[in-house]
């Protein structure tokens, strides 16, 4: 067992186009993560992205992470002779930045204008394969084209938008992996992920059935990841789940992670459809409310800025009681 590798060339031959679907809804269902290879954005861009990021740490970023408290903290903890066992520092060996489009010019440590024209040609390219995912989600689970699109774009008239972010991420060496991660075990909150990893140095790892799977470095790949919110929309047809960035004693790994999320005041609830199909499927007429059967799970239903907010506060815990939360807040009926 691996985490799915799809080649999206294969959407386009009639035969092969169906059992590429299939394979990104059991992707999306079973594992939450996949890999795509030939997914449209130009790999010369892509090796743009990698070099003028990986220039940009060495510059700019490298040295301030050397005085970065998680540093100290490592350094504390192994002069005090402190023996984790099991348990490890609660905190990421991770330095970076998030982007959006209003902070390109403030972001710190200042871009290079190559990095950032470079950055501003990635997200146009991922916004429109996020949204090609998204698509190919609805037709699979028989939604409407442009139901995602827009239940993650949100509110009511113009102005309609995702909540867009990319995060440009170095997990620097670190010299006793075992006692910290560079990203602890988390789920993400939002829509769809698409991430551009490391061409070498791997450590990401998704959890499956107990089990953690490397998500293995391949060029050119673009690594897919559901967040907790598509999860409720598709009514659990698509899955977040658990993943983490392993740290590496003698190496130094990047990532950029594009975050396709619901707008700020998004209605996030399981798409009427869904219920109705997981209904008749459950064979109980009466229920009629937000009853997943395959688990009898009931997600909860939204805005989701408010969701985020707990999530701020939550991120390496458990999900269930931020759900808890959102039926408590009942802010949507
Ligand atoms: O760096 C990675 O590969 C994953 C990052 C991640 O999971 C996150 O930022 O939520
Ligand atoms: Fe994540």
């Amino acid at each position: 067992m691996a985490v799915p590798v799809i080649d999206m060339k294969k959407m386009l031959n009639g035969e092969e186009r169906e059992v590429t679907m299939a394979k990104i809804q059991n992707a999306c269902q079973e594992w939450g993560f996949f890999q795509l290879l030939n997914h449209g954005i130009p790999h010369a861009l892509l090796d743009r992205v990698k070099e003028l990021f990986k220039e940009h740490y060495k510059n700019s970023m490298g040295a301030e992470f050397q005085k970065s408290e998680i540093v100290g903290m490592l350094e504390s903890a192994v002069s005090q002779g402190k023996n984790f066992g099991t348990t490890k520092i609660d905190d990421d060996w991770e330095t970076g930045f998030f982007l959006q489009d209003e902070t390109y010019d403030t972001v710190s440590p200042p871009l290079p204008t190559n990095l950032k024209q470079t950055m501003k040609e990635f997200s146009e390219e991922v916004k429109i394969l996020a949204e090609r995912i998204l698509d190919i989600i609805c037709e699979n689970l028989g939604l409407e084209k442009g139901y995602l699109k827009e239940a993650i774009a949100g509110g009511n008239g113009d102005g309609k938008a995702p909540f867009f972010g990319i995060k440009m991420a170095h997990y620097p060496p670190c010299p006793r992996p075992e006692l910290v991660d560079g990203l602890r075990p988390h789920l993400d909150a939002g829509g769809v992920i698409l991430l551009l990893q490391d061409d070498e140095v791997g450590g990401l790892q998704v959890l499956k059935d107990g089990t953690w799977f490397d998500v293995e470095p391949i060029r050119h790949a673009i690594v897919i990841d559901i967040g907790d919110q598509l999860e409720v929309m598709t009514n659990g047809k698509c899955k977040s789940m658990w993943h983490r960035v392993l740290s590496k004693k003698d190496a130094n790994r990047m990532s950029v992670a594009a975050f396709y999320n619901p707008s700020t005041n998004a209605e996030v609830f399981p798409a009427p459809q869904l219920i109705m199909k997981a209904t008749e499927q459950n064979g109980n007429e009466n229920d009629n409310n937000n009853m997943n059967a395959q688990s009898g799970y009931s997600y909860p239903k939204f805005v989701s800025k408010d969701y985020m907010k707990v999530y701020g506060e939550q991120k390496f815990l458990e999900r269930e009681p931020r759900f808890e939360a959102m039926r408590a807040l009942c802010s949507l009926k």
